[in-house]
């Protein structure tokens, strides 16, 4: 890849997307991750590339679910995989959660091309792609083979970038689910218990550092700010950010 001259006013995203195309070429991203990305870089762009309110809410609510869990799994993804491994290998320790990768485009390389990268991160134990997989019942999609001992058992699962169907299955069989999506419309941000609209570049990190001021918390305090917590509020918020920004950019 090129490099990007220090002074480009578009390179933290020419960057990341060189990280994709990185994560491509090693067989981590699939083509349609590529594809994927572009619509969330477009929503991104609209909220001016930058953890808005709505969005810290989501994460200080996130923290709270995710400390609170009995058993919290993180599914990868190839783009998370590419472009923040560290922090899910982070956020994993900090809130003793399994790693689990779990594919739309499932092929036996990918998985292992992915656990590969997340080890080389620092990651101790990945899970996905075991011999005894359990099915998510009402899911189609090569996402429903899921770990026996990682999402399958879990209470709680974050889904960063995520597509449709799965959000919906797991709430049917009772998990509560955590979504990182830049897509306020999304039927995962719509389905999802809690909803993170923002890029997962800024919102795992923001979501380590959330994780570590609220862990000496009560459980009282964590309950208090979850019971306090509306998702669809929260999306009407990045919908209504959406219109003062076109609003604001039109009368420039
Ligand atoms: O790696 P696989 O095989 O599991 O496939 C992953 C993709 C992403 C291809 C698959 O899940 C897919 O097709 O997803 P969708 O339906 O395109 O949905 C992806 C969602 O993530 C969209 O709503 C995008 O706006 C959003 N998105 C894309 N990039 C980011 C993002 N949200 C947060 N941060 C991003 N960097």
């Amino acid at each position: 890849m090129h490099d990007i001259p220090a002074n480009h006013p578009r390179k933290v995203s020419l960057e990341t997307r060189g990280q994709l195309v990185k994560g491509f070429e090693q067989g981590i991203v699939c083509i349609p991750g590529l594809i994927a990305h572009g619509r969330g870089e477009a929503f991104d762009y609209i909220f001016g590339e930058k953890t808005n309110h709505f969005a810290q809410k989501a994460i200080e609510a996130s923290a709270s679910l995710l400390l609170l869990a009995k058993k919290p799994v993180i599914s990868v993804n190839g783009n998370v995989a590419a472009l923040c491994p560290g922090e899910v290998v982070q956020l994993a320790s900090l809130c003793g959660a399994e790693i689990e990768v779990n594919l739309f485009y499932r092929t036996p390389e990918r998985m292992e091309a992915i656990k590969k990268a997340l080890f080389a991160a620092g990651a101790r134990r990945v899970l996905g792609g075991e011999e005894d997989e359990a099915i998510i019942p009402e899911l189609f999609s090569e996402r429903r083979r899921v770990s026996r001992e990682g999402i399958y058992s879990a209470d709680v699962v974050l889904v960063p970038l995520e597509d449709g169907d799965r959000t919906t299955a797991l709430k049917k069989i009772g998990k509560k689910v955590i979504a990182i999506d830049l897509n306020p419309l999304s039927v995962t941000a719509k389905a999802a218990d809690i909803t993170i609209v923002d890029n997962v570049i800024r919102a795992l990190p923001a979501l380590c550092t959330a994780v570590n001021q609220l862990k000496p918390k009560e459980k009282h305090t964590l309950e208090q700010i979850l019971a306090g917590y509306n998702n669809n509020m929260v999306l009407g918020e990045a919908l209504e950010a959406i219109s003062l920004r076109m609003k604001e950019l039109a009368r420039r």
